[in-house]
């Protein structure tokens, strides 16, 4: 039985906050904490923060603006992080919110009814809480019988979710599943850092896999493959979790928030990126040449364009492989569905493209799919 995409949705914050903002509230920070560690800094015993720049950043990463759920809080270079209220335990959480938001989206896309979709995957980067999951919050919020879980795989939870979802689909233990990615990015980056205050922000996206049989939806894709590959590196960490309240460490030290080293993860991720969909392609029987549409991973538009090179031996044009990192910057887990919700519509039947996750793990997930 063929698997296939039946719907996709994109639901982004409405506020934005751009380079020259975030530049801005960083060095009026940096300035303030030179000021009040001068004689320390003087002294030698305490670093001195250097100042960011908005051209740097557009430079080394291509994001010029990013969408905060909420963003006050975050320009104040006094707070520095975003301020969210805690919500009542009868009151939808934040993160639930996201994700209904772009799940009801998706739906309507694929032409489904909540009582047509028989499980929910909510998988990103981090979750709000550990129970009960979002996803059954979700579930029960849209009146979806069946079952729900969540699943964290930092950059790649979206396409190892959507991997489950295939395989559920495929062994027939659900008719259709709902795969949502509620990525709430902001309170876990540390905007008082110079080289990641830039790199993240919000928004959420929502996928429906279904039988093809089943489908009666305008855009569809079936799934010719899925491939996952994982190897451990610390060069993208976060300390963060629920253990801070027993080692006594500090719950705002720069290691419990989103923390790299950039420049390794680019010399690692890339060729390993470039190689994995290059197997992968190759064993769905076609050649990279074959692809019409790249919807990759979007952390740095110098990554995407080095891999896309290595792809296909010259630089992929704006049409081959979509870029939002302007935008949007980087969104965990959900920058390549961003990407494939902007831009597969135009596509005609069997056009065939890639939906390609790599970072944090690392983890690579990839989906090679054709448009029926
Ligand atoms: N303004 C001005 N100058 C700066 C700034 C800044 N903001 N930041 C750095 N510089 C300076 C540096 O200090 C350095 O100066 P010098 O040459 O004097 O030492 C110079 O600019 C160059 O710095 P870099 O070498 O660091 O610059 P790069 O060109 O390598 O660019 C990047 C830095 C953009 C970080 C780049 O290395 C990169 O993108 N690498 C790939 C990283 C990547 O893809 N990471 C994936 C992370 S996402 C992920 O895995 C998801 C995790 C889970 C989600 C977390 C949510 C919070």
């Amino acid at each position: 039985n063929n698997v296939v995409i039946s719907g996709a949705g994109l639901w982004n914050p409405e506020n934005s906050i751009s380079n020259e903002e975030l530049v801005a509230s960083y060095n009026a920070y940096a300035a303030l904490h030179n000021e009040r560690y001068a004689t320390e800094i003087n002294a030698g015993e305490r670093v001195a923060k250097p100042f960011s720049s908005a051209e740097f950043i557009e430079k080394a990463s291509g994001i010029k603006s990013r969408y905060a759920f909420v963003k006050e809080g975050i320009l104040d270079p006094e707070r520095m992080r975003p301020v969210l209220e805690e919500r009542e335990d009868d009151t939808l959480s934040h993160q639930a919110e996201m994700a209904i938001n772009a799940a009801k989206i998706a739906l309507q896309e694929a032409n489904k009814t909540p009582d047509q979709i028989d499980a929910v995957i909510v998988s990103c980067a981090y979750t709000q809480r550990s129970y009960p999951a979002i996803a059954i919050e979700v579930q029960h919020a849209l009146g979806i019988e069946g079952f729900g879980f969540d699943m964290l795989v930092a950059c790649s939870a979206a396409t190892f979710a959507l991997h489950r979802a295939y395989e559920m689909v495929a062994a027939g233990t659900a008719r259709a599943v709902l795969v949502i990615n509620p990525e709430l990015t902001s309170p876990q980056v540390n905007y008082m850092d110079r080289d990641s205050h830039f790199i993240f922000g919000d928004v959420a996206t929502a996928t429906i896999l279904e039988q093809e049989s089943s489908c009666n939806s305008e855009h569809a894709y079936r799934i010719l493959g899925v491939k996952a590959q994982t190897s451990y590196s610390n060069n993208i960490r976060s300390n963060f979790g629920y253990l801070s309240r027993v080692t006594d460490t500090d719950p705002y030290s720069a290691d419990k928030l989103f923390h790299q080293n950039g420049r390794k993860v680019f010399k690692e991720v890339c060729p390993m990126a470039a190689q994995h969909i290059t197997d992968h392609v190759t064993a769905t029987g076609n050649t990279n040449n074959d692809i019409r549409r790249w919807w990759l991973h979007q952390a740095n538009i110098n990554m995407n364009t080095l891999i896309g090179k290595k792809l296909l031996g010259r630089e992929p044009s704006a049409d081959e492989a979509p870029i939002v990192l302007d935008e949007y910057a980087n969104t965990a887990s959900a920058g390549s569905l961003i990407a494939f919700n902007k831009s597969h519509k135009d596509l005609v039947k069997g056009d065939k493209g890639v939906i390609c996750s790599f970072g944090a793990g690392y983890s690579i997930g990839s989906l090679v799919i054709e448009k029926i």
